[in-house]
Order: structure tokens, then sequence, then C-alpha cells
């Protein structure tokens, strides 16, 4: 069993790439060492900049994740931002914004980079997306984060109505590890 560590201060993160990559045998190993994360346009450049900030750091084989909630009726908000904005105004502030706008344009995407690390290596990137649309209502007490108001499509429950397996089958999470996955296995 090959052990991969798992830079992050998110449980709910760390519990999906652990059930995805038990089943190619990798033991991910959560550690939370709070690097800076600097405000960027992409999360792409949040990434890099956290492998930046983590190399002379870690001498082990690391991942690490930038994700985002985008909505389109709000043009992308609150996408890079969504960190602070689930923690000042959260999925209720997220709802009242959308109050008046009708379930057909209440279109949103998820959006995952997760960013490998080996000693003396470059950072490769894997990219997952996941389409679907804000609820009117928070409903489910799993997951974290924007769960509770998340559908994706091809379902009718929201993120926090699932188990993990259930929402990595459609999650932007599970997606880039399903390219991450695919890379070990190459
Ligand atoms: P890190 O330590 O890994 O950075 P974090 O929670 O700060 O943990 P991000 O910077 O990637 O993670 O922030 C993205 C925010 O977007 C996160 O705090 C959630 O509120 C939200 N988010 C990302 N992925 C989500 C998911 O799968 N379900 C619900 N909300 C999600």
């Amino acid at each position: 069993m090959k052990t991969i560590y798992f830079i992050t201060s998110n449980k709910g993160k760390f519990s999906e790439a652990k059930e995805k990559l038990a089943a190619i045998d990798f033991e991910v190993v959560q550690k939370d060492l709070g690097y800076p994360e600097i405000q960027a346009d992409t999360l792409e450049d949040v990434a890099i900049f956290g492998v930046n900030q983590l190399q002379n750091r870690v001498k082990h084989p690391f991942i690490l994740e930038d994700a985002g909630l985008f909505i389109d009726v709000l043009n992308g908000y609150p996408g890079v931002y969504s960190s602070y904005v689930y923690h000042t105004i959260g999925c209720k502030g997220i709802l009242k914004l959308l109050n008046e706008i009708e379930k057909a344009k209440r279109l949103a995407v998820f959006r995952s980079i997760f960013a490998y690390k080996e000693p003396n290596k470059k950072p490769v990137l894997f990219i997952g997306e996941c389409h679907g649309s804000i609820s009117t209502c928070e409903m489910g007490d799993h997951g974290f984060g924007f769960d509770p108001i998340f559908i994706p499509d091809g379902d009718t429950r929201t993120f926090a109505q699932m188990n993990v397996g259930e929402k990595n089958c459609y999650s932007h999470r599970g997606k880039s590890l399903d390219k991450l996955i695919d890379f070990f296995k190459k």
C-alpha cells in the first residue's frame, strides 16, 4: 500500500479522497499544515501557489486541492471566494441572493483542481467539474460547505442528502480524483 499526504484543513474533502483512493490501494493521510491561500482569479493559480508554499516543507508525495462553486446568474460568484463566502454568509446567504430567481435559472457548477507533487518533480494538475443547480432551501445533513443547496444534474437530491460514495459518483472532486487515479495507474 502506498501512502500519500493530503494537505487540507477540510475533513469532508479528506473523507471523499480517502474513499476514492482506497480503490487503488492508496492510503491517504490528512495533514493540516495551514498554508497561505492567495486571492487569485483562478483555482489553478491558488493550487500552484499552495504547492510552492509547501514544497520545501513536505518531503513526501502530497496532494492539495482548491475548489469552488460558480453560480451562473451571479456571474460565477462565489467562485474563487467560496471559502470566505461560506464562512461569512453561508448557504442561507446564497439562497437569499437567489431569492427571486426561478428554478430553471439557478444553474451552477462546482470545480475542483487537485495538484499532485512529488519531491524534485513539477506539480501535475487534475481538473473536475460537476454541473447542477441551487435548490430553493437547504436539504440534507451529510457533507460540508454548500452541499445542502447543490443538486447535481442527473439527480433530485442535494449532495448533503447523499453518502460519500454517492457524492463521489457525481462530484467535481470525484472527477478530478478519477483523473489522478488514471495518472497513478500509468
Ligand atoms: P483547504 O484546507 O483544503 O483549502 P477549504 O475548505 O478552505 O479547505 P477551499 O479553499 O477549496 O477549501 O474552499 C472551497 C470552499 O468551497 C469550501 O470551504 C466549501 O465551502 C466550498 N466547497 C468546495 N467543495 C465543496 C463540496 O464538495 N461541497 C460543498 N462545498 C464545497
